[in-house]
């Protein structure tokens, strides 16, 4: 599954909703701006677009503020789709609104049921070999256990990892550059989760850069990060850039904008 992990037919994102302005947050370092994270939200998609993919672009939903941020609801590989089950509570809404959408284009969902599990997919890194699960505030044990029982059938093998202390989701920290090959932090890489891969550290004050995504031929990655854009460069790759400045403010990055799949009939 080697090209799996980085190439994909499709994408599926979500319209942000004025109601972005409620969206969680660690710390408020003041509101999203609605039209600007439009504009941002515009070029992400022409950019995977540009990629020959097919762009699935659900309306926006009010009554979730975080629902832009779609990756959160699902897990999609090869053989499958797993809907998430947010541990936000003001989240946990959205996975069902995904469901159908996925359902229509998989001919294999299945569901993480808890009630006691929670899993959300800004935790799941999914290498050409393995998938990572970083235990957060976000995703327990028993949500990485029923993944893990969920995926078994399909041959996947499930790495229970930590996303650090005070990090949202363990890809707020790293993102797959090809399927042996992470771009991530230092104090992710520190604690030696990709020991068995090559990686590519973001440079110091730039660690906001790591959230980014390979998708087809191209690394996306947030806006303004120079000097992590040359490391990735040299190693190889082409970037493209997307302003991030309003997802930011809610702690979401360019992974957690969309959901990357070849989906299996
Ligand atoms: C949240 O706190 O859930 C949102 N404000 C941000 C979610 C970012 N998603 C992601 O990293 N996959």
């Amino acid at each position: 599954m080697t090209h799996a992990a980085t190439h994909f037919t499709h994408a599926i994102t979500r319209r942000p909703a004025p109601s972005i302005i409620a969206g969680l947050r660690a710390v408020d370092i003041g509101s999203p701006d609605l039209a600007l994270m439009q504009a941002h939200h515009a070029d992400y998609i022409a950019a995977l677009r540009a990629t020959g993919a097919t762009v699935i672009e659900l309306p926006a939903l009010d009554a979730y503020p975080d629902s832009v941020f779609v990756e959160d609801t699902a897990l999609c590989l090869p053989q499958g789709a797993v809907i998430m089950r947010p541990g936000a509570p003001s989240r946990l809404g959205e996975a069902a609104e995904m469901a159908p959408h996925l359902a229509a284009l998989y001919g294999n969902i299945v569901t993480i049921t808890g009630p006691d599990s929670f899993i959300e997919g800004g935790d799941i890194l999914v290498t050409g070999t393995e998938i990572l699960v970083g235990r957060s505030a976000r995703t327990n044990a028993a949500g990485i256990a029923e993944l893990t029982a969920l995926v078994a059938p399909w041959g996947h093998t499930v790495r229970e990892v930590h996303t650090p202390p005070g990090v949202l989701h363990f890809k707020t920290d790293c993102s797959l550059l090809d399927a042996r090959t992470i771009l991530a932090t230092p104090r992710l890489a520190a604690s030696g989760c990709f020991d068995d891969y090559f990686v590519v550290h973001t440079a110091q004050g730039e660690e906001a850069a790591a959230n980014a995504i390979r998708f087809n031929d191209v690394v996306l990655m947030a806006q303004g990060f120079a000097a992590t854009r040359a490391a990735v460069e040299s190693a190889g790759y082409t970037v493209v850039e997307i302003g991030n400045s309003e997802c930011a403010k809610l702690d979401g990055g360019m992974s957690c904008l969309s959901l990357r799949f070849t989906p299996k009939p």
